[in-house]
């Protein structure tokens, strides 16, 4: 994508928008800030790769039954360190801990929560392959008591912001805070994310879609039958050629889907009946579906607007389908029709 703005840094960009829309109050401009901060860091701990010693296993699993990568607990382990002392946070959940992590006593507490998946794409990181940071904002229920769990179970709707940093041949941070979504690319040179694109717009149409075609067998019939029109092309009810990415790395199949378009699903399957999918609602579907929106793309879980589901636990997972519009309304209404 080419540059279409005059590249002022991320601060420079915070503060002007704030003066302009009022949406990033003082305090959810600084926790975008240390997030940023904490993502540079995981980018310099990429980038290293074997000679900073931080690819392969950790040996552990985390509360999903995975087996935890050297990278995915460093990533967390920045993030948590970098936005404990900052006073604007009440509280963090991560894709890597069991319970959510309540900012120590001996620091002020702020009023919002912060959600994250700190290293996106595991399986990519000892290949060289791109991988990412998902985060989510919201803000604490001012009910007056201790920080919990239920405090983080609101709709995605509610989200106070939003984004991804992708680490790729560049790394890049994409935001939303409701009101269209900007990117910043890192400067290596000056340490600072300056701002690349401004109001990215998602086109309503493609060609291109971002599925893992192995798991075909597994999927139900309006899920196949849409890819199957697909795969028709020319010939086919749709008229037109499709052309297939998957990277697996959520983060850069829908950083290519902001770039120039594409629908990206994981859908449930029969592998595991009992689970609506296999991506977590709170750090990975809801802010990608917020950013997604936010760039005039549609994001569902084959039934309803992913941003309207009512959360009921921390971990929880769905089905996700979400990037051009025409392409989501198009997938979701085989879903309906089949019931
Ligand atoms: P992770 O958070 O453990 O990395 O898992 C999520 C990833 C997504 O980034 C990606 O879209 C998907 O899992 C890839 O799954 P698969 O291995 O089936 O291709
Ligand atoms: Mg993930």
């Amino acid at each position: 994508m080419k540059n279409t703005v005059k590249p002022i840094s991320l601060t420079q960009y915070l503060v002007e928008h704030q003066r302009r829309n009022g949406s990033i109050p003082g305090d959810l401009r600084l926790l975008i800030e240390v997030v940023a901060r904490a993502c540079k860091r995981i980018s310099i701990a990429v980038n290293k790769g074997a000679l900073g010693d931080v690819l392969g296993s950790a040996e552990t699993e985390n509360v999903q039954g995975e087996v935890q990568k050297k990278l995915d607990v460093i990533a967390n382990e920045v993030l948590i360190e970098a936005n404990e002392w900052g006073g604007h946070l009440a509280a963090m959940a991560s894709e890597e801990m069991d319970d959510i992590h309540i900012v120590p006593h001996r620091y002020p507490q702020g009023e919002y929560l912060l959600l994250f998946d700190p290293l996106d794409g595991s399986s990519n990181i000892d290949v060289n392959v791109s991988i990412g940071t998902i985060f989510s904002v919201l803000k604490k229920l001012d009910n007056g008591v201790k920080v919990s769990e239920a405090d983080f179970l609101q709709p995605g709707r509610q989200q106070a912001a939003a984004g991804y940093c992708v680490y790729g041949p560049q790394t890049t941070l994409v935001l939303t805070f409701g009101d269209g979504v900007a990117m910043f690319t890192l400067d290596r040179e000056q340490g600072s994310f300056m701002l690349t694109h401004d109001n990215v717009r998602i086109a309503p149409d493609t060609a291109e879609f971002a599925i893992n075609m192995s798991n075909k067998r597994h999927w139900s019939a309006p899920m196949n039958r849409y890819i199957d029109e697909c795969l028709a092309g020319k010939e086919g009810p749709r008229g037109k050629d499709f052309n297939m990415r998957w990277i697996a790395s959520m983060v850069a199949d829908v950083h290519r889907i902001m770039s120039r378009g594409g629908i990206f699903m994981y859908p449930w399957d029969k592998r595991e009946p009992e689970k609506a999918g296999k991506l977590r609602l709170m750090y990975e579907a809801n802010p990608m579906a917020f950013l997604i929106e936010q760039a005039g793309g549609a994001a569902t879980n084959g039934k309803q607007r992913i941003l309207d589901l009512q959360p009921t636990k921390l971990h929880e997972r769905v089905s996700v389908m979400l990037g051009s519009k025409n392409e989501v309304d198009t997938v979701t209404a085989y879903h309906r029709e089949a019931g």
